[in-house]
């Protein structure tokens, strides 16, 4: 790989294939087997359909659609065609589909052929010029009409400071914020992280997160390719295919749910281990127990990382002998490492003033990953910037004597369930809205599984009756599934502070078995 001055992503990624452009770089689990050159190829004919179309760069294309090689390849194209990717998880209803598309106005938007119906009229009806299919099994119009095109592409030289990709990410007034992400962001991210984890030539990585996020997409995706590292790719997890691909494998990437599900299987042991170097564990707490079950039987140390939408990744435990803290490699449980080269991180009081080591306080970060703001929403971008430029964000944390990072809670009303952030504001403003709901308040209990998983406690207006289970079913089609708490308690009353606001905390304390017991 060069480290030539680049003015397009995906031209650093593509620097980075290896010669050898036969070889292969993605096998699925579906027992498919792509080359470099297939990407390439491939990612050209769908640029090429787009730019024939009179996308201009920097206009946005939504991509609601299930997770495939085709699907990489259009996020590929994006890139190469100076387009905004904006990519939605396909859990999002119609509902919140809605406010998305109408948010994000987008010129290009690609669905499932099962969603075209409805995705297509709330697209044209936000101003698309227009709608592609894209399918599992490569069924669809997207690549019945790139099948027409030219297999060869350059790269639009937009710059480092253009607009690669916008992720939506829910917001605790309850509506979603798009981040701002530059192809600089990205690729800033993507050689630092390259470097940290110390990527290898002969690197193969298990894929099977979405690549609707950021962890699945830049994490995971932009750590192969910059390495020109091969993908065993899995549609969806299952801990069985996982399995059978560790012994071929060298790193791999999961969100703590992942880990917890793969220790279920007997055969997780460090024999199937022994080929694999890194790892790698983030976008949830992971708990301590887990961290130690996994040593115990792989023989590997997790490597915890920390990032968010808004920042790429910020910090990571050392992979190898950190000089910057001393020559330090130890993985510690319960933290999320050192921050990455690069990364500005410091613990600050309310006012915003730096606290010393040791204090805990709000995590605020600069740094050549730190994206440009909320799409359209510059008075919230305004809200989460200091003065000085630090992103407040929302992580409560210290810092140890000796480097390490480690968060214990957040300033925002969040809970993460399975890796996925869910805001309670937005869930307790769909039950508020139900007929007989006078108010209620969602909170995340632990889970051994999920990590957290949500509880709505509800009280009833006066005179109505409210069934508990129709309060869930009732919210099914009106958020993503994940989103939906996984049980509902009415109640008489709530805790409240002298100001009336309900307290959270208090509540925490007193359902946090609640998990266990449903
Ligand atoms: C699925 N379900 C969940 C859930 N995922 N419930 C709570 N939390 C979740 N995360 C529910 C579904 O709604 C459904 O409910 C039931 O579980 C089965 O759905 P499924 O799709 O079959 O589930 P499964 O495939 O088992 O998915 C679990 C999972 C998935 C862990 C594989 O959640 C996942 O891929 N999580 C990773 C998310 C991720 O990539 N996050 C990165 C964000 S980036 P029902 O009732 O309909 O049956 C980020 C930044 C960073 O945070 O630092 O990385």
């Amino acid at each position: 790989m060069t480290d030539k001055p680049q003015t397009n992503l995906y031209a650093a990624l593509r620097d980075a294939f290896p010669a050898a452009l036969d070889g292969w770089a993605i096998e699925t689990d579906a027992g498919l087997i792509y080359t470099w050159r297939d990407l390439d190829r491939g990612s050209a004919m769908i640029a090429n359909e787009l730019a024939a179309r009179g996308l201009e760069p920097g206009a946005r294309l939504v991509a609601q659609v299930d997770k495939s090689v085709e699907a990489l390849m259009l996020y590929l194209a994006a890139l190469r065609a100076g387009l905004v990717y904006v990519p939605l998880n396909t859990a999002y209803p119609p509902a919140e589909m809605a406010y998305l598309i109408d948010n994000a106005q987008p010129a290009a938007v690609v669905c499932t052929p099962q969603h075209f119906g409805w995705v297509s009229k709330l697209a044209f009806r936000a101003g698309a010029q227009v709608v592609y299919t894209l399918g599992t099994d490569r069924q669809g119009t997207l690549l019945e009409r790139a099948a027409h095109r030219s297999d060869i592409q350059s790269p639009v030289p937009v710059g480092m400071q253009a607009l690669a990709s916008i992720i939506y990410t829910s917001g605790t007034t309850g509506r979603s914020k798009g981040a701002m992400l530059t192809h600089g962001n990205l690729l800033a991210n993507a050689q630092i992280l390259r470097q940290y984890w110390d990527w290898r030539a002969d690197d193969v990585l298990i894929h099977v997160l979405p690549i609707f996020h950021v962890h699945g997409l830049f994490v995971a995706v932009h750590g192969a390719l910059l390495n020109g590292s091969p993908m065993l790719w899995a549609a969806r997890f299952d801990p069985r295919t996982v399995l059978q691909w560790l012994p071929r494998a060298t790193v791999f990437m999961g969100v703590p749910t992942l880990y917890t599900r793969l220790l279920g299987e007997p055969e997780l042991t460090p024999e199937r281990c022994a080929r694999m170097r890194l790892f790698i564990c983030g976008s949830a707490p992971l708990l301590i127990d887990t961290f130690r079950a996994w040593q115990q039987r792989t023989g590997h140390t997790i490597l915890e990382r920390y990032g968010m939408s808004e920042t790429i990744m910020l910090t990571s435990n050392p992979c190898g002998p950190d000089v910057r803290y001393g020559g330090q490699d130890e993985r510690r449980g319960g933290t999320v490492g050192f921050p990455l080269p690069g990364v500005e991180l410091r613990i600050a009081d309310a006012a915003d003033r730096p606290l010393p080591a040791g204090e805990v306080g709000g995590v605020q970060v600069r740094g050549p990953s730190v994206f440009q703001g909320y799409w359209r929403m510059p008075d919230k971008t305004a809200e989460d910037f200091t003065a000085d430029g630090w992103f407040r964000t929302g992580d409560v944390g210290f810092i140890d004597t000796r480097g390490y990072v480690t968060l214990v809670g957040r300033s925002k009303d969040v809970l993460i369930s399975g890796g996925y952030n869910v805001y309670p504001a937005e869930v307790e403003g769909a039950i508020n809205e139900l007929p007989g709901v006078a108010e209620s308040a969602v909170i995340g209990v632990p889970h051994p599984e999920w990590g957290e998983v949500g509880l709505a406690l509800v009280i009833p207006q006066p005179g109505a009756t409210v069934q508990p289970d129709r309060v869930l079913a009732a919210l099914r089609g009106r958020l993503a599934s994940y989103k939906i708490p996984k049980r509902c308690v009415v109640v008489d009353e709530l805790p409240r502070n002298a100001m009336g606001k309900v307290q959270k905390n208090v509540l925490r304390e007193r359902w946090r078995d609640a998990a266990a017991a449903s």
